[in-house]
């Protein structure tokens, strides 16, 4: 099967290691392809990031779809464009943030989800109410680590990611830890280790996801919400995105 993992960011190097990530899980028969956009936000921290990543995401989407793409991970916390490219997706399209607090619910009775800057807090709850999963979110914190301090070697991000985590198991009483960036997957392993808790990377629960339900013969529902767009004619600069139905 094949898998694409969509960075909605302009950034390369964190392109790398998301793609480096899924690969690490991926069964042998599964190919993940990585892809970021060349136009747009290079981090995405914000509603306004979030709104502006998302038409190069769906149109990475219609791509796959063209190259017999079998499912997808947005690999960003926000699951931003998620609704919008299930519609037009045949296969299962997967955020990481839903992924990791579904599989975070599944290992402990509780989790916190530690994420980057403060301002994204609302926006990671927000969705763990959308997806359920306040009985088992405890809080969501940030570690003041902007995005892009993630890919540089130089910074203290890694260890201001794990302090956070440290205050979420002590303070929180958090039984796990959901990473809330796709850029802190490669910090998932030390913090278990640190930690001695369960630390869900959402970039590898996703493609575990994605791949579990493709073995099941489960795609996305087409009747309702999730239906292929109506057929209709849009005017101007987005008359490429015009939906066939
Ligand atoms: C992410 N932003 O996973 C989110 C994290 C955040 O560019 N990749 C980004 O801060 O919402």
């Amino acid at each position: 099967m094949k898998i694409k993992v969509l960075n909605p960011n302009t950034s390369q190097g964190m392109t790398d290691r998301i793609a480096e990530a899924a690969r690490a899980v991926a069964s042998p028969g599964t190919e993940i392809v990585a892809w970021c956009p060349v136009d747009g936000p290079p981090s995405i921290e914000g509603h306004y990031d979030e709104a502006l990543c998302v038409p190069g995401l769906l149109e990475a989407v219609r791509q796959g779809e063209a190259d017999g793409v079998d499912g997808y991970v947005i690999a960003c916390f926000g699951d931003p464009g998620l609704q919008a490219a299930r519609e037009i997706a045949r296969g299962p399209v997967l955020g990481i943030a839903e992924a990791g607090m579904h599989v975070a619910s599944l290992v402990a009775r509780s989790f916190s989800v530690v994420t980057t800057l403060g301002r994204t807090r609302g926006i990671a709850s927000d969705l763990a109410e959308r997806y359920g999963m306040q009985r088992f979110c405890r809080k969501v914190r940030a570690s003041e680590v902007a995005v892009l301090e993630l890919e540089d070697p130089s910074s203290n991000a890694s260890a201001r990611v794990l302090a956070e985590c440290r205050r979420a198991v002590e303070e929180d009483e958090a039984e796990a830890i959901v990473l809330g960036c796709a850029g802190m997957t490669d910090l998932c392993k030390g913090i278990s280790q640190a930690l001695g808790v369960p630390v869900v990377d959402g970039v590898a629960a996703a493609v575990t996801l994605v791949e579990s339900l493709h073995r099941l013969g489960l795609a996305t529902s087409k009747r309702g919400e999730w239906a292929y767009p109506l057929a209709k004619v849009y005017e101007g600069t987005l008359a490429g995105f015009s939906p066939r139905g």
